[in-house]
C-alpha cells in the first residue's frame, strides 16, 4: 500500500496505536510475519475508553484475548514469544494502578529471559484535572511520576506518552527494542488515560505497513580468529548451548559443528532442546541441575564455549563447574559475550557456521570423543533407572516425568517454571526438537506454567502442550485455565501434588532448617517446622482437582504411575483442556550429580544441623572461583 506523502488521519492515540501494532511485521532469513498475534487485556477506567474502545471498534486489526490476571497475561505473551523464537509476541493492555503493577513481575520475567512483550499499562491523567484519581499513588514531592515508574528498571524500554504525537517516536523505539536480538525484553509504554482518548491528525506514514528486519550479526574477524585459536589449542573443549542457540535457529549448525569437530554439547535450561535426544555427544544439562555426564565433562574441560548463554549460577554451579577451563563466549549481546573469556559478539548461527568453516579438518582426539559418548550412554541408563523406580506407596516425581515424556509425542512442548520439577526436567526430559522444552528458569516464577502454556499453544496450535505444574505454583496462579477453556485451547496440565513446596523443603533441610514453612498443614501448636513423619498435624483439606474442575477443565485423578499412563492416553481424546492431578512422594527427589549451588548458610546458630551445614558450605565455597 502506498501512502500519499503528507496525508493525515484523525484518530485517538489508542486507535492509532492499535493500527500501528497491526501494521508491524518482522523479517528474518527472507520470511516475513506479523509481529503481534493479538492483545490480552483486562479493562478498567484507565483503558476501557482508550485501548479498549480502539480494540472494540476494529476487532479485525488485533485479536483481543480476555485474561484473568495481569501478571499471567504477560506470562502468556512470554510463552507466545518464546514459541515464536522471538519473531512474534502479544501486547497486553491494563487499567491504571493495581492492574498496571500486577504486570511488573511479568515484565521482569520477560526481560530476564530476553523475550519480547509489549506492555501497555494505563496511567493517571497527563493533565491532572482531578487528582488523585481512583488508584492514583501520590508522591508529595513529585507530580510527574506514578506507580508505572516501577516498570522502568524491569523494562528494556520505557516511555510514558504524555502527548498524542509523542506516540510516534515512542512506538518506533518500542519496536526497535522488541525486534532487536541483543536488546529485547519487556517494553512498556505507559498511556495516561486522557491521552489514550485524545484525537490527533496522524501522518499516514506512521500507520503504514512496516517491516523490521532482524539481523544476523556476523562475528568480527579478530574475535573469530581468537576463538579459533583457543579451540585449536584445546584438548577437552566443551560447548554450553544456551537459549540463544534456539532463538537463532542454530540447532542444525550446532549439530554439524559438534559432530564434525568432536566437541560434546551441554545445555542450559533455556538451551535444552538445542540438540535432539539421542545425539551421541549430547550430555544434557550442565551445572547445578546438570547430568553426571555433563558435570564430569565440565570438571575436566580445558575450554568451555558458551553459545547464547548468560552464564547464570545454575549453569556454572555458582562458578564451581569449570575449574580448569578457559572460555569463549558467543552472544548476540555484547553484555553477555563480555562476561568471560574470548568475547565473540555475534548471532549464534553465524558464529557457529564461521567456526565450522575455520576449523575444517580439525577435531578432538578419538579418546575424548569416546569418553564423552560413554558418559552419555551411562547417563541415559541412569535416567532410565529414575523413570522406572517403582517407588511406593506414592510414586516418585521422576517416574511422573518419564510417563509424561513417553506420552508426549514428537510434536509437543513441555512447559514448567518453578519448584523441584525444573531441575529434574533439566536432567531427565528427552527432547525431540528445539521446541520440545520450555522451562522458564530465568525468573523461575511460580505461576508461569499454565499461562505460559496458554501463550505457547496460541502461538503454535499444531503442537500438543503439556504443562507440568506443582501444587504451589498451581495455587499461586492457575486461573488462565478459564481463558484456555474460553479460547477452546487444549492444554494437558499435569498437576504434581506433593502438598507443599518440596523443592524449598529440601533446600531448607540442606541448610539445617528442617523444611520449615513448606507444607500445607493446620497451624496446631508447635507444628511449624516439625518433621511431618513424626508429630505432624493434619494436611489442609485442599482439593486442587476439584478446583481445576470448577474452572472448567476436564479433570482426571490417577493413583500411581500405571493409572497416570492411562490418564495421559485418555487425555489425548479429550478435546479441551485437561488437568491430570497426581500425588507424589515429596521426599523421593532426583539427586544432584557432583555439583553445588551457592545458598549461604547461617554463620552462627544454636541449631546443630545448621552448624554442620555451615561447615560443609565453607568447604564448598572454597571451590568457587571468579572466571577471569
Ligand atoms: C513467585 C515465586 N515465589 C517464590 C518462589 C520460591 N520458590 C521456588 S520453588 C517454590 C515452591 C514450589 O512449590 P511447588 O510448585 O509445589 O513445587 P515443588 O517444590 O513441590 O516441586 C518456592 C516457594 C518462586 N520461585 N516464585
Ligand atoms: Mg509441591
Amino acid at each position: 500500500m502506498t501512502v500519499e506523502p503528507g496525508s493525515r488521519v484523525r484518530l485517538t492515540t489508542a486507535q492509532a496505536l492499535v493500527r500501528f501494532l497491526a501494521a508491524q511485521f518482522v523479517e528474518r532469513d527472507g520470511m516475513e510475519h506479523a509481529f503481534f498475534g493479538g492483545c490480552f487485556g483486562i479493562f478498567g477506567h484507565g483503558n476501557v475508553a482508550g485501548v479498549g474502545q480502539a480494540l472494540h471498534q476494529h476487532p479485525e486489526l488485533l485479536t483481543y484475548y480476555q485474561g484473568r490476571n495481569e501478571q499471567s497475561m504477560v506470562h502468556a505473551a512470554v510463552g507466545y514469544a518464546r514459541a515464536r523464537n522471538r519473531l512474534g509476541t502479544l501486547a497486553v493492555t491494563t487499567s491504571i494502578g493495581p492492574g498496571a503493577t500486577n504486570m511488573v513481575t511479568g515484565a521482569a520475567l520477560a526481560t530476564i529471559n530476553r523475550l519480547p512483550v509489549l506492555l501497555l499499562p494505563g496511567d493517571v491523567f497527563a493533565t491532572h484535572p482531578a487528582d488523585p484519581v481512583l488508584q492514583q499513588l501520590e508522591q508529595p514531592g513529585r507530580g510527574d511520576i506514578s506507580v508505572n515508574d516501577a516498570f522502568a528498571p524491569v523494562s528494556r524500554y520505557f516511555d510514558r506518552v504524555w502527548r498524542p504525537e509523542q506516540l510516534i517516536p515512542a512506538a518506533l523505539a518500542a519496536l526497535r527494542v522488541l525486534t532487536s536480538p541483543a536488546e529485547t525484553g519487556a517494553v512498556t509504554l505507559a498511556l495516561p488515560q486522557d491521552v489514550q482518548a485524545e484525537a490527533f491528525d496522524w501522518p499516514e506514514e506512521f500507520l503504514a505497513r512496516r517491516v523490521w528486519h532482524v539481523p544476523r550479526a556476523a562475528p568480527d574477524a579478530g574475535a573469530l580468529a581468537r576463538a579459533v585459536a583457543a579451540i585449536r589449542a584445546a584438548k577437552r573443549p566443551l560447548i554450553v548451548a544456551g537459549g540463544g542457540v534456539i532463538y537463532s535457529d542454530a540447532t542444525d549448525a550446532l549439530a554439524h559443528l559438534s559432530a564434525t569437530l568432536g566437541i560434546p554439547v551441554t545445555e542450559t535450561q533455556a538451551g535444552r532442546g538445542s540438540l535432539p535426544h539421542g545425539q551421541p555427544l549430547l550430555a544434557g544439562a550442565v551445572g547445578a541441575t546438570g547430568t553426571l555426564a555433563a558435570n564430569r565433562l565440565a570438571r575436566e574441560a580445558d575450554l568451555v564455549i558458551g553459545i547464547g548463554t548468560r552464564w547464570s549460577d545454575f549453569t556454572t554451579a555458582s562458578n564451581s563447574a569449570f575449574p580448569k577451563a578457559a572460555f569463549v563466549s558467543i552472544n548476540v549481546a555484547e553484555f553477555d559475550s563480555a562476561k568471560r573469556g574470548v568475547a565473540v559478539t555475534a548471532d549464534a548461527r553465524q558464529a557457529i557456521e564461521a567456526l565450522s568453516a575455520a576449523l575444517e579438518g580439525w577435531s578432538t582426539a578419538g579418546a575424548y570423543r569416546e569418553e564423552a559418548e560413554r558418559l552419555v550412554r551411562e547417563w541415559d541408563a541412569e535416567a532410565d533407572r529414575l523413570f522406572s523406580l517403582g517407588h511406593g506407596p506414592l510414586p516418585a516425581q521422576s517416574e511422573v516425568i518419564g510417563a509424561v515424556n513417553a506420552a508426549a509425542g514428537a510434536s509437543s512442548t513441555l512447559i514448567c517454571a518453578a519448584g523441584s520439577m525444573p531441575g529434574d526436567l533439566a536432567k531427565l526430559w528427552r527432547n525431540h526438537d528445539a521446541r520440545s522444552y520450555h522451562v522458564e528458569y530465568g525468573y523461575s516464577c511460580m505461576g508461569y506454567e499454565i499461562a505460559g502454556g496458554l501463550g505457547t499453544k496460541l502461538a503454535a496450535p499444531d503442537r500438543d502442550v503439556y504443562v507440568l505444574v506443582g501444587d504451589g505454583s498451581y495455587l499461586m496462579l492457575a486461573q488462565e485455565i478459564v481463558t484456555a477453556v474460553q479460547e477452546g485451547v487444549k492444554l494437558t496440565i499435569v498437576l504434581v501434588d506433593n502438598r507443599g513446596y518440596a523443592s524449598i523443603g529440601g533446600l531448607s533441610r540442606s541448610v539445617g532448617s528442617h523444611g520449615f514453612g513448606t507444607q500445607y498443614r493446620y497451624r496446631t501448636e508447635g507444628s511449624l517446622g516439625l518433621d511431618p513423619d513424626t508429630a505432624s498435624p493434619a494436611y489442609l483439606p485442599v482439593d486442587l482437582a476439584a478446583n481445576a474442575e470448577s474452572l472448567g477443565a476436564t479433570v482426571l485423578r490417577p493413583n500411581g504411575i500405571a493409572e497416570l499412563r492411562a490418564a495421559l492416553e485418555e487425555a489425548k481424546g479429550v478435546p479441551g483442556t485437561v488437568v491430570i492431578r497426581i500425588e507424589t512422594d515429596r521426599y523421593q527427589g532426583v539427586p544432584g550429580y557432583e555439583t553445588w549451588w551457592d545458598v549461604p548458610v547461617a554463620e552462627v546458630s544454636d541449631v546443630t544441623e545448621v552448624q554442620a551445614a555451615r561447615t560443609a558450605y565453607e568447604a564448598a565455597k572454597a571451590e568457587q572461583h571468579f572466571p577471569l
